[in-house]
């Protein structure tokens, strides 16, 4: 038994449930009992589980988003080996991301350069209900957005924003094919649909404030993204989704929370103020009344940037306006479902006839059936509405409740083989139940308070039921402490017998929120190795040495510049005076894999360059005062990396 277990029973439910902040820290005073359980918990042969010789590749890739770095770091499972950060969100100054002048516009929205965002969910694309690893697709919770990362690169090649949202939580969510992501506003705001700026007090919450789920159409071919249309729900706070599979692939669930504030259930007659609802979309029928034309359009403002495959260049489209249906104009396309109070994740199952919703306050886990809920739409079994949006009832879509499961409920992925494993962050435990008869079978203590929990294709038609991620809050004294910050921490456990076993604990970059996990069979042979510099169209790209100069034209210089194993052409400038605008446009001429050449220059406000084979980048430099500035490759390239070097100098104005 874990502390928390033994807790649980000393303490009556109203302490346990006010010590919620507290546990984690009893939880690692108790070393000595914290020891025994580990013990018990720990795979007799762990080491050779996660034991990947040196030289050869980890079976799984798992993409872990960066929580607030607003990056996707990338490991090797099971070793645990962190294989690279992709930035998203965030300026990265190890390859320049977001300082060069290539990659800068990457991170343009309606509100400026945004160079910073939180980063909660990755979600890969899908193929008939299956990852194919071909895009990851990331939401940026703060400044709403969503990106594609696109897995023959691993680099960031798209932004969207999305307007009428605040708080891009419940994002991004593919369907089955594809077809659409959907993104969901975390907060209510007012929105106006003639596109007069919105502001609105509190108090006009029912009237005004709304909340918008936007449905991103995706190409099949190029994964290219645009914004088709919103829903405009009624003003709850929406928390996060997931969609259906197999017989429920036309819908997609949202759990949603304060609505309360929007007066609901009282006013349906329902005296269930500890539920929440789970709004159930469909998606198939909305994207039917859109191409009927119910839908509206608004004015928007938002930004759509796209990194151009051939130049590298990243360019901003400013959108103008977004259409969008009204729920009570579209009937049968939203219904809601009442939960317990609080509710955080809503996962459905391989068969995507359960909808599993975390009641974080809540005592019991409630299995919502797809079969119950159709039955109870036919017979127009409603308690009430909200915006003429049909309440269900609870009791009628109910299939089962998972009892006593554990304290603090937050999400729930799958193993295909009839089981469900939920994370438990009050208690600090992953716990496992079945499918079948909706018992407990297993629990495992987690090291401390676990947020999201991930099985490769737990989310999809198709898990691989061999290994579990628990994604830790709190790090507490796992490794050696490195003062009052800490990084966060993953436990890779063993799900494939009966009983949960822990394999390895791995320190992750700032707090992964959502993972995904992924066969490396799916990715890795189409991995790019580098980029042919015949197709490179950077307007000021040089393709050999013999074409490099430096160029002005008024107060603004260029230098176009190689860099190849093992100088830098030019390498000694001159003819710069204080104020110029320099752009050093540094193509790399190498056409092998893994030669990348790096480029810094005394001074530079920005950050270096990281140049990959076949590519140009640009360094933008203004000098503030005269002298001689070196430059040099920043990246150990060859035996004469040291010599890839060179001098500008600058005279008085
Ligand atoms: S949330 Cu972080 S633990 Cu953004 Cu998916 Cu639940
Ligand atoms: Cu090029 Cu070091």
């Amino acid at each position: 038994m874990s502390t928390i277990q033994t807790l649980k029973t000393k303490l009556p439910k109203a302490a346990l449930l006010a010590s919620m902040a507290a546990l984690p820290f009893m939880q690692s005073c108790d070393m000595g009992d914290r020891a025994t359980a580990q013990a018990s918990m720990m795979s007799s042969d762990a080491a050779s589980k996660v034991y990947v010789e040196p030289g050869k590749h980890d079976e799984l890739y798992g993409f872990l988003s960066g929580g607030y770095n607003g990056q996707v770091s990338v490991y090797g499972i099971p070793s645990g080996r962190l294989l690279k950060i992709v930035p998203v969100f965030t300026q990265h100054a190890e390859n320049g991301y977001g300082y060069s002048e290539e990659s800068k516009a990457m991170l343009n929205t309606s509100f400026g350069n945004v160079p910073w965002d939180d980063l909660h969910h990755p979600k890969l694309s899908r193929t008939d209900g299956q990852t194919d690893g071909r895009w990851l697709f990331v939401n940026g919770n703060n400044t709403p957005r969503i990106a594609r990362i696109d897995l023959s690169t691993f680099e960031t090649v798209e932004i969207l924003e999305i307007p009428n949202s605040a708080g891009n939580h419940c994002s991004p969510y593919p369907t089955n094919n594809t077809e659409y992501v959907v993104a969901g506003t975390r907060f209510s705001v007012p929105i106006n649909t003639d596109g007069t700026p919105a502001e609105a007090g509190l108090d006009e919450y029912k009237e005004k404030f709304r909340a918008s789920l936007s449905f991103i159409k995706v190409d099949k071919e190029s994964g290219d993204m645009n914004l088709d249309f919103q829903i405009m729900m009624p003003g709850f706070d929406y928390d996060l989704a997931n969609g259906g599979k197999g017989p429920s692939e036309d819908w997609i669930f949202f759990t949603t929370y304060n609505t309360e504030k929007a007066g609901t259930l009282k006013e349906a007659g329902a005296s269930q103020n500890d539920k929440d609802f789970l709004a159930a979309v469909n998606w198939k029928l909305a994207e039917k009344y859109v191409k009927e034309g119910k839908a509206k359009e608004m004015p928007a403002n938002y930004y759509h940037n796209k990194l151009d495959k051939n130049s590298h260049i990243a360019k901003s489209e400013v959108k103008k306006s977004v259409r969008f249906l009204d729920p009570a104009d579209c009937p049968g396309m939203v219904y809601l479902i009442p939960v317990p109070k609080s509710p955080h994740g809503i996962d459905t199952d391989p068969s995507g006839e359960y909808m599993v919703v975390s009641g974080k306050l809540a005592s019991v886990i409630p299995v919502h059936s797809f079969s119950k809920m159709q039955k109870a739409i036919k017979d127009k079994d409603f308690i009430g509405d909200v915006a003429g949006i049909p309440i269900l009832r609870y009791e009628s879509v109910l299939h089962a409740e998972v009892k006593e499961p554990g304290l603090g409920p937050l999400h729930t992925e799958f193993d295909g083989k009839g089981n469900a494993y939920t994370s438990m962050f009050v208690s600090s435990e992953v716990v496992k139940w079945s499918l079948k008869d909706f018992t407990v079978l297993d629990r495992i203590p987690v090291y401390y308070s676990v947020g999201h929990l991930v099985i490769p294709g737990g989310d999809t038609k198709d898990p691989y039921g061999k290994y579990l991620i628990a994604m830790n809050k709190i790090t507490k004294d796992r490794y050696l402490p490195t003062g009052p910050e800490l990084a966060h921490s993953a436990q890779l456990i063993d799900i494939s017998g009966d009983k949960m076993k822990l394999l390895l604990d791995f320190p992750t970059v700032a707090e992964p929120h959502y993972a995904q996990v992924i066969h490396a069979d799916k990715v890795a042979p189409r991995s790019v190795k580098f980029y042919e510099l015949e197709k490179n169209s950077h307007p000021h790209a040089v393709k050999k040495e013999s074409e490099a100069r430096v160029e002005r034209k008024g107060n603004v210089v260029r230098v176009y510049q190689t860099a190849i194993r093992s100088h830098m052409t030019p390498d000694n400038i001159e003819g710069i005076h204080v104020g110029d605008t320099v752009y050093f446009h540094v193509t790399n001429l190498e056409q092998d894999w893994d030669v990348p050449h790096g480029f810094a220059i005394m001074g530079a406000t920005n950050a270096e360059l990281l140049i990959m084979p076949g590519a140009t980048q640009t360094l933008k430099w203004v000098p503030t005062r005269p002298g001689i500035f070196p430059m040099y490759c920043t990246d150990f390239c060859s035996a004469l990396h040291q010599e890839m070097q060179g001098y500008v100098r600058v005279s008085p104005k």
